[in-house]
């Protein structure tokens, strides 16, 4: 490099400064990084920004929305680092230099800019994030199919209604329940409208299912709702998503999606078995609640 350097240890206490080899490594590092995810089988799960295949009617806006966001913090993370970089590069102490670099201090243009960029980088993924949230969470007034979620410590109960748009003007025909040991399995029909009704017996949980990018919160004395649309046939995997206690991590559930035909078919199935209506009160809410909120759940449902 610099001729200077083989004087340098004469005259400078100070560390040696990073050299060629650096430089190099700084310009190889992010390449390798980029290098390693792009094989051909990981592709489809890169341009999904490594969200599971969906499964639901909500998957393209959410799909959507999370890698719009990608491409922002992408684009002021490649501002920040360039900025950084070009930084350290440009302004680097040479041989040369003697003495603190002039200090400067106030630049309003500057200032002005990092202010008002966050905040409309901020508004933007607000405005986005508010519309696509008000568009998932609305339910309509005649869903095809009912589910009532009930989570417990530590397990799920699902119970399946029919003939109306909630729980309190539909009839209860089929239930299902399950252990941690013995994790339950909610059918649903593929490409109906399935409205679900989340309650918890005890504390707080989370009805989250990945391939369905959607997730929703069960509470104690509070009914939550939302609707959606599953929309391909198959076996996915749903999980409590809220930690609730020592074996939460094996608060799991099947979901089964079929189609229409085979899930009216489920339910004689659990009929014959014995499971039909609700599920009985006895397995209702534990102890620990306070009798309120026991007659709250008891008395909502
Ligand atoms: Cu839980």
């Amino acid at each position: 490099m610099s001729p200077t350097g083989t004087s340098r240890s004469a005259r400078d206490t100070s560390p040696p400064r990073p050299r060629r080899h650096l430089r190099a490594l700084a310009l190889l590092l992010p390449l390798a990084l980029l290098a390693t995810g792009c094989s051909a089988e990981s592709r489809e799960e890169w341009r999904r920004g490594g969200l599971p295949e969906g499964a639901s009617n909500y998957t393209d806006r959410v799909t959507t929305l999370w890698q719009g966001s990608w491409v922002v913090a992408l684009m002021v993370g490649a501002l920040v680092w360039g900025l950084i970089f070009w930084s350290v590069v440009r302004f680097r102490r040479r041989a040369t230099d003697t003495g603190l670099p002039p200090q400067v201090r106030y630049n309003v243009p500057v200032e002005a800019l990092y202010t008002t960029l966050p905040i409309i980088v901020v508004l933007v993924f607000f405005y986005f994030t508010a519309r696509d949230q008000s568009e998932i969470l609305e339910v309509s007034d005649s869903p095809d199919r009912v589910v009532q979620v009930v989570g417990k410590r530590w397990s799920w109960d699902f119970n399946y209604f029919q003939g109306g748009s909630g729980v309190a003007d539909s009839e209860a025909v089929a239930f299902e329940t399950g252990t941690p040991g013995e994790p339950p399995t909610l059918y649903l029909p593929q490409g109906e409208s399935v409205r679900f009704v989340l309650d918890s017996r005890d504390v707080a949980h989370s009805f989250f299912v990945p391939n369905f990018l959607f997730k929703m919160d069960l509470y104690p004395g509070r009914t939550n709702e939302f609707e959606l649309t599953p929309t391909r046939t198959g076996l996915f995997q749903g999980r409590c998503a809220e930690f609730c206690g020592l074996d939460h991590s094996r608060m799991l559930f099947n979901v089964q999606v079929v189609t229409p035909e085979e899930y009216d078919q489920h339910l004689e199935d659990l009929i014959d078995r014995g499971q039909a209506g609700q599920l009985p009160a006895e397995l209702g809410p534990k102890p620990g609640l306070d009798d309120s909120r026991q007659s709250t759940l008891e008395g909502d449902q």
